[in-house]
């Protein structure tokens, strides 16, 4: 499939957000990620559910909503959401992973699952059914700016593996120090979805649509 962007919001000018979901949209970044964190499943709280309904109510970039919180399925209606929307949960964070997943599919979305670096791709296996996505976490999940684990590239080679089991196409969606280099490494690996944040698109004195064109070039080569 055609490789795509996704923005991280909790990277964006919180001081000025309009300002740049329209830097987002004119640089064709096609997803917006919002980070979800509740303080307890991640020792961090970035954006909440009225965030997340602003931000669809300005723009008509999809939703990439990425939820770190403990037992997510008490929160999927709270979004006001639609069909080009993904909402992603944690496999850590839930003991119903797939009953919340049927969930976030009734509520009209698109059902993703995320895991941590330390989660076997194994954890996977049994969803396969049941995700529109898989969300291969390449950082600890809780804060931007950190450091991509060193496994990750062959993680990726063996979740898009994997996931040719399936009967459909499922995209891969990569999060965490997503500069040009990873970038590249892991759409070799057959990832789909990046997520850039400090590393590959909110870079202070650049412009975003400049970051945007080097990263697709990055990947693209
Ligand atoms: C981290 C969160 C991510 C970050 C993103 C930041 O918990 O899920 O989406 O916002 O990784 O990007 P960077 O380039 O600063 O790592
Ligand atoms: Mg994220």
């Amino acid at each position: 499939m055609r490789k795509l962007l996704s923005a991280s919001m909790m990277c964006a000018d919180l001081t000025n957000i309009e300002k740049d979901v329209r830097k987002l949209e004119a640089a064709g970044i096609e997803y917006l990620h919002i980070d979800i964190m509740d303080g307890s499943f991640v020792p961090n709280i970035t954006l909440g559910f009225d965030f997340v309904n602003a931000i669809k109510a300005i723009t008509d970039i999809p939703l990439d909503v990425h939820m770190m919180v403990d037992n997510p399925a008490r929160f999927i209606d709270r979004m006001k959401l639609d069909k080009g929307d993904v909402i992603c949960i944690h496999y850590e964070a839930d003991n119903d992973a797939a009953g919340t997943l049927a969930r976030i599919r009734e509520h009209g979305c698109q059902a993703g699952l995320a895991i941590n670096p330390t989660t076997p791709l194994t954890c996977l296996e049994g969803f396969i059914d049941d995700i529109d996505m898989a969300l291969i976490m390449t950082v600890t999940p809780g804060f931007a700016g950190q450091k991509m684990f060193d496994g990750a590239q062959q993680k990726v080679t063996e979740a898009r593996k994997l996931l040719s089991t399936a009967d459909r196409y499922i995209p891969i969606e990569v999060d965490g120090n997503m500069s040009p280099e990873n970038g590249k490494k892991l759409s070799a690996a057959g990832a789909d979805i990046f997520v850039l944040g400090t590393s590959g698109l909110f870079i202070k004195n650049k412009d975003m649509t400049v970051s945007a064109e080097e990263f697709r070039a990055a990947i693209a080569e």
